[in-house]
């Protein structure tokens, strides 16, 4: 699998795998790591990274009969072209198309496109979709970004204050987030319906805030003590430096007929305190 190197003229840089166009990393200009990476994470062939940003697409977890999240987190995704672009930005461009393996469980011919981009403070994820059969497709999907920090105990999340959610770890639909602010004190995995707002991962030293388009959906993931030790490529503990705030479509699959495209963004940018 091959590695790209994105730098921006102002010093920020990204890096993404070929290996499911999985960006394991990215540093804004004059700043620190923001993405959670598992140190136990396998880096090969057919297996999904724990850590950066996974993309899942066309199934959400196992809400269907293909593999859990689908298959476009473990495939091999071709480079269309990256490098710096206008105003010192950094951008690379990758994209997926059906397959012998993916036509077997999903018989439908698309293209898939990644399109990453850095500078200054900010990174931005473009993904999009287009349907390149003659009958009609529909997909979920998700940019399920695990975001690094310090304290999961001092992590404070802004900008899902009455909003719906169903609630993945007891079952419950139809909650509503009653609080302004969600700490995280114990397992979570919650998928908030329509969002209307940008939402801030509030850390004692930064604020990053989480802008999204196109994507109704956002899923908030943090496995916890217990849950996390069952999970083979997590360290027990690295639970208290992740949380996964992913843009995603899930309640409502998108739906496109032949030759239409679905375009969704994430767009992520820190401010230091
Ligand atoms: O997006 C949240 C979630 O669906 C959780 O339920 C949890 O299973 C997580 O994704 C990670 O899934 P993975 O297949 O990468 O272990």
């Amino acid at each position: 699998m091959e590695k790209i190197r994105l730098q921006a003229r102002d010093g920020a840089s990204a890096e993404i795998l070929t290996h499911g166009a999985h960006v394991c990393s990215w540093i804004p200009a004059n700043g620190e790591e923001q993405l959670f990476l598992s140190k136990k994470s396998e880096f090969c062939e057919g297996v999904a990274i724990r850590g950066g940003v996974p993309i899942v697409f066309p199934q959400f977890s196992n809400l269907g009969p293909l593999p859990k999240h689908g298959f476009a987190r473990t495939a091999n995704w071709h480079l269309v072209r990256s490098g710096q672009i206008e105003q010192g930005a950094a951008q690379a461009v990758f994209e997926l198309k059906q397959t012998a393996a993916s036509l077997a469980i999903w018989p439908h011919a698309f293209r898939a496109e990644l399109v990453v981009t850095i500078a200054e403070q900010s990174l931005q994820l473009d993904f999009s979709v287009e349907n390149h059969g003659d009958a009609e497709l529909s997909f979920q999907s998700a940019l399920h970004t695990y975001f690094q920090v310090n304290d999961i105990h001092t992590t404070r999340l802004h900008g899902l204050q009455g909003l719906r959610y169903r609630d993945t770890v007891t079952n419950v639909d139809d909650c509503v987030q009653a609080d302004e602010v969600l700490t995280i004190t114990a397992e979570t995995d919650r998928i908030y319906a329509d969002l209307i707002a940008d939402v801030h991962i509030e850390q004692a030293h930064q604020v990053l805030q989480i802008r999204q388009a196109g994507f109704s959906d956002a899923v908030v993931w943090n496995p916890w003590l217990e849950k996390a030790a069952q999970i083979s490529d997590l360290e027990s503990h690295a639970y208290q430096h992740m949380i996964c705030v992913e843009a995603a479509s899930i309640m409502q699959p998108v739906v496109l007929a032949p030759g239409q495209v679905w375009a969704g963004m994430q767009l992520m940018s820190v401010d230091t305190k």
